[in-house]
């Protein structure tokens, strides 16, 4: 029987298990990825497990989200990664040269390959063929210490992509009808692979927007095959000795299939606050807009910048209307610098930001109180653009530039008229912004800025796990509201003490009091509990607080994965309904935890209600040992005794 591009790559890197679908496999990882707001907690875990160098093909270190540096805590963060970048065999992307998931996209993916990186869209890659998956900052350290890295052998979903897209509809309405059609917990355990004659259509940076927010999707991974058109792109970059051919087998069998027209697709938008809230550009009636936001790893690629600096020749934005540009890359920018792109953005009245995050992590930029946002990026949670009463729209670079001109949320087709943007000739190739490691670091010193604060670390599991129901949370809570980030607290990445102030403030300011006051606690969820960042803060900061379990109806993947290698307990409601049952405050017991590790059903004792309820705990072995040690660096032999 045939091979999907997915299950190849995996064969090839397969170290345990088989690839039996919703069995457990650990796979080789050969490149790693970490950007420098997740960065500094997983090198501090990396350095833990004393490894001299790293252990994979290839690791980068970038720096593109904390950049503002209003403080040294930024500045002395980056010195920190830098220097254990050039001690452990590590290359480093400067500040300035770009987001991550551009960055490697252009300079670093291998089709064929796995990469782990530690922010969840690291799947940008697949759109380069390679098998690319987002984990928290410990599961990339163990992966750098040469460990594999454990999924769930996922189902595969066929995106079979029909005809070409019409003049105005972009790669980012493909994904966005995908989000529309499987919603934000659709993709649990997935991983989307497009095929089809619509993909030959398709750029490879255009492939990577689709595959960079399938991470919204709650998936395992998206993916293309590596085709001529890869090949072509290598070869634009100066890469074409990287390139492999993968396609997947005519016989290949996929667990489920659907089929996207392009041709009859639209432009679109997500609405507030959601990335599956998808609506037609053309049914949202007259929407003003008080912001419009274009970069982001989504869309900033070279030819998103140029379609819409090519939509602003020559025009002004609307006169209530800020127009921000982040381009993706040093390579993106100084190609629209040299072509006269970046001045006709310039002339038509956008704001020029450095290349990085910025705005999409929230730093800066913060919408007008009530206020409008259309962006080019893939998340619009609530409070997530810094500004909590405003509205975020996701769109694609195309109804963004023409919606900065009008002033409302546009269609674009009839402005794009005679507009056609091609890849160009040669990608502009200068790496200079990229430090290579030492060919021996046994001798450079790791420098530390005083920010940096020893990490919490979970205890061995006793018999009887007992606390109070610290805060109960409703559905699709994200990792933004479990540990906020915004340019006041992302230059505490490295501070959990001082993060642990805010933990969970968006859905109730009391809670960081509350755990300290009970000595820490169970926290009560919905469904899909945790989506979003790939944030391991999200779990260090709540075991610092002493929260000993979840309970929740459902967990996104990576979160879930993040409470294990911590140490608490990520448990699921066996019947729904009792989660309507229990109230803040509530005292929970579980008996005899370690022995009901082993059983299905595990039954956890409410004091104050007198009440017993069942709990699934829907995890593998391997996680259960993880969790009887008190989290994954106590299995792994560490030296920190922070
Ligand atoms: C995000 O888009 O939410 C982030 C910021 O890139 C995160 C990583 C982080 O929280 O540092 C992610 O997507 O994993
Ligand atoms: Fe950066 Fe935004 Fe991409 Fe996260 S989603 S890596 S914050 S650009």
């Amino acid at each position: 029987m045939g091979l999907t591009v997915t299950e190849k790559i995996i064969k090839e890197h397969l170290k345990v298990g088989k690839l039996q679908r919703g069995t457990e496999i650990g796979i080789i990882v050969d490149q790693t990825l970490t950007q420098d707001s997740t960065g500094t907690m997983a090198y501090l875990q990396f350095e833990a497990m004393g490894v001299d160098k790293v252990r994979t093909k290839k690791s980068v270190a970038y720096i593109d989200h904390n950049m503002l540096q209003t403080g040294p805590e930024n500045a002395d963060d980056h010195l920190y990664i830098q220097t254990v970048a050039k001690k452990y065999g590590i290359y480093f992307s400067k500040p300035g040269n770009g987001i991550c998931h551009q960055v490697h996209l252009e300079r670093f993916a291998v089709p064929g390959e796995t990469l782990l990186g530690s922010d969840s869209h690291t799947p940008t890659s697949g759109g380069l063929g390679m098998l690319a998956m987002g984990a928290g900052g410990l599961d990339v350290a163990v992966a750098m210490a040469g460990g594999e890295y454990y999924i769930t052998m996922p189902h595969i979903v066929k995106v079979e992509l029909k005809g070409k897209l019409k003049l105005g509809v972009a790669a980012k309405d493909i994904i966005l009808e995908v989000l529309k059609r499987y919603t934000v917990v659709g993709g649990l355990n997935k991983v989307f692979e497009y095929t089809g004659e619509g993909i030959s259509s398709l750029t490879v940076p255009e492939r990577a927007t689709i595959t960079n927010m399938g991470a919204e999707l709650g998936a395992t991974t998206s993916i293309f095959p590596s085709d001529e058109v890869t090949l072509e792109f290598l070869r634009l970059q100066g890469r074409e000795n990287d390139f492999r051919e993968i396609l997947a087998d005519e016989d290949a069998l996929y667990d489920e299939e659907i089929t996207i027209d392009l041709d009859r697709l639209e432009p679109m938008a997500a609405c507030p606050h959601s990335p599956d809230n998808v609506e037609p550009v053309s049914n949202l009636g007259k929407i003003k807009v008080n912001q419009v936001a274009i970069g982001s790893c989504t869309n900033s690629s070279y030819m998103d910048l140029m379609k819409a600096a090519e939509l602003l020749d020559g025009k002004t934005i609307a006169e209530d209307v800020s127009l921000v540009i982040s381009p993706g890359s040093k390579q993106v920018l100084n190609m629209l610098a040299e072509n006269g792109g970046l001045a006709k953005l310039i002339s038509a009245g956008a704001r020029i930001l450095e290349s990085g995050c910025g705005p999409c992590i929230g730093m800066g930029q913060a919408p007008i109180t009530n206020g409008v946002s259309l962006r080019t990026f893939n998340r619009n949670f609530q409070g997530r653009c810094g500004t909590t009463s405003a509205d975020v729209y996701l769109s694609s670079p195309e109804v963004a530039a023409v919606s900065a001109i009008t002033g409302y949320i546009t269609n674009p087709t009839e402005y794009i008229e005679g507009i056609n943007i091609e890849m160009p000739e040669k990608f502009l190739i200068n790496d200079n912004l990229i430090v290579e490691p030492a060919e021996d670091g046994k001798d450079i010193e790791i420098i530390r800025g005083p920010n940096i604060k020893p990490f919490p670390k979970g205890k061995a599991m006793g018999n009887t796990v007992e606390g109070r129901i610290l805060i109960k949370v409703k559905d699709d809570i994200t990792t933004d509201h479990i540990m906020p980030s915004n340019a006041k607290l992302l230059p505490y990445r490295s501070n959990i003490p001082y993060l642990s102030e805010y933990c969970l403030i968006p859905c109730d300011s009391e809670f960081p009091s509350r755990a300290k006051e009970n000595g820490g606690g169970f926290i009560i969820a919905g469904l899909n509990y945790g989506q979003g960042s790939s944030r391991e803060h999200a779990a260090l900061v709540p075991l610092y607080l002493g929260v000993k379990g979840v309970i929740a109806k459902s967990f996104a993947r990576i979160h879930k994965q993040n409470l294990i290698n911590n140490g608490i307990l990520p448990l699921e409601f066996k019947s729904k309904e009792d989660y309507d049952d229990l109230d803040i405050l509530d005292e929970l017991v579980l008996e005899d935890i370690l022995g009901q590790l082993d059983k299905e059903d595990i039954s956890i004792l409410n004091k104050t209600k007198g009440k017993r309820y069942l709990l699934n705990l829907n995890i593998k072995e391997r996680e259960k040992n993880i969790l009887r040690a008190g989290g994954l660096l106590n299995l792994k032999g560490e030296k920190n005794d922070a």
